[in-house]
């Protein structure tokens, strides 16, 4: 099978510098060599192009910043990843900050009819412009794309909601915004705090995530480094403590990998700026090779 990677370099959707600087860490920390080490065929299709933070019209972002920047990178990248399905291809997509899955999943459920998403994150990304405590859009993509918040976010290439809230398996929350949880129960979105993660363990999380999704045609992988603990990936822009460790994420895609379910996927929020001599490129590079099939035996 074809991958085809596209770098996005976004960093408008936080305020902290460094994060756009992520796909290039990653490629630095090996991803092509890696997967082609699987017998992938690997198209890098290089970077969209985003736009300087310095080059910002705000005036009229309101609570939102940065609002027309990540608009217009959600199109590009949007159109580019459908591209990507058209040609029949995997596309895997480097952060770059986590505003970025507006456009991947603009993008892809053009492609499916139901499709499911896996959020691996130690936050909601459920937010909107009137629950944000901060009015970084890296905080609302889930929202947005099942079609709650600025219309400009939520119709990204036309058209919404891109998922329904019933398709969703959140994975490593830790920090929810009071919106957030209002949301989360009013919809009964399926989430999988740490308390679950240390009760039922990774496997019984996965198995049980696997069986909720059975029912979609395809499954977006969105994984934020911040899901994991900071003691293993420390180089994101938002660490919170007490999260899931290295060993249950290789498990966790280990497992993806064997039920073959994931149709196309983003590893988002590498900051090699706060990183550690770049370890959290190289634990999302070492996850995507589980993801991808990789085995010691
Ligand atoms: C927070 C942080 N909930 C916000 N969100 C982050 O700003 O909305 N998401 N860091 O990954
Ligand atoms: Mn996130
Ligand atoms: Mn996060
Ligand atoms: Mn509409």
């Amino acid at each position: 099978k074809d991958i085809a990677m596209i770098g996005v370099p976004m960093d408008l959707g936080q305020m902290r510098r460094g994060v756009d600087m992520g796909p290039s860490a990653i490629r630095y920390a090996g991803i092509v060599e890696r997967l082609e080490n699987l017998n992938y065929n690997v198209e890098d299709m290089g970077n969209i192009e985003i736009a300087l933070p310095e080059k910002q019209d705000t005036a009229n972002d309101g609570k939102l910043k940065n609002l027309s920047g990540v608009i217009e990178a959600s199109e590009k990248l949007s159109d580019t990843v459908s591209g990507v399905i058209e040609a029949n291809k995997f596309p895997l997509v480097l952060g770059g900050d986590h505003s970025i899955a507006i456009g991947t999943l603009a993008g892809v459920s053009r492609h499916y009819k139901n499709l499911g998403v896996i959020w691996y994150d130690a936050h909601g990304d459920l937010n909107t412009a009137d629950t944000s405590p901060s009015g970084n859009i890296h905080g609302m993509p889930l929202a947005a794309s099942i079609g709650i918040g600025h219309e400009k976010l939520t119709h990204i290439s036309g058209y919404a909601p891109k998922i329904k809230h019933e398709n969703i398996v959140i994975i490593g929350a830790r920090s929810l915004d009071e919106g957030e949880r209002e949301l989360i129960k009013e919809k009964g979105i399926k989430v999988y705090t740490m308390h679950e993660v240390d009760r039922l363990g990774m496997t019984k999380i996965m198995d049980e995530t696997i069986e909720y999704l059975s029912h979609t045609d395809g499954v977006h992988l969105s994984l934020d480094l911040d899901g994991l603990d900071p003691h293993d990936a420390p180089g994101v822009g938002t660490p919170v403590l007490g999260g899931i460790s290295y060993r249950e994420s290789h498990l966790a895609m280990e497992m993806l990998a064997e039920a073959e379910i994931i149709t196309s996927a983003e590893f988002v929020e590498v900051n090699p700026i706060l990183d550690e001599k770049n370890k959290t490129a190289t634990v999302a590079v070492a996850l995507m090779g589980s993801l991808f099939g990789e085995k010691l035996l």
